[in-house]
């Protein structure tokens, strides 16, 4: 369930610190390190699952707590459900993601601009 040398396993589990602001059996979202909108938040399954790629049939349920329940939830209680937020997976090395375990950026407080970078 957990690898030796993930960061965010590492968070997860309380070994190095972060700003939690969400917690169940299943999930973590803490603050962001580098925050890129007033709001920045990292929802991340407990469990190790390297990205969007390695989701299995299992972790159906998983993924569907946290996109149905966790992420409005917190979007209501960090203030940005009203005006609007966005999710983001970043994915493999072309997606940008540099931390290998799963994570949902939630972002909000901001107008957001599309295209992305
Ligand atoms: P990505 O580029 O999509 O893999 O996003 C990784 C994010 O994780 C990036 O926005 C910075 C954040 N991050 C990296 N290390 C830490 C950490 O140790 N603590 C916290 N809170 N955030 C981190």
């Amino acid at each position: 369930m957990k690898m030796a040398d993930c960061i965010f396993c590492k968070i997860a589990q309380k070994e190095i610190p972060s700003t939690l602001v969400y917690e169940d059996d299943m999930v973590v979202a803490f603050r962001d390190l580098e925050p890129q909108a007033p709001q920045h938040v990292l929802v991340i399954p407990k469990k190790h699952v390297e990205s969007l790629l390695a989701l299995k049939e299992e972790d159906k349920a998983l993924v569907s707590h946290i996109l149905v329940d966790v992420i409005p939830e917190l979007a209501q209680k960090l203030g940005i459900a009203e005006k609007g937020f966005r999710v983001v997976a970043n994915t493999g090395e072309e997606g940008g993601q540099t931390v290998k375990h799963l994570h949902f950026h939630l972002l909000g407080g901001r107008s957001m601009q599309w295209p992305p970078g």
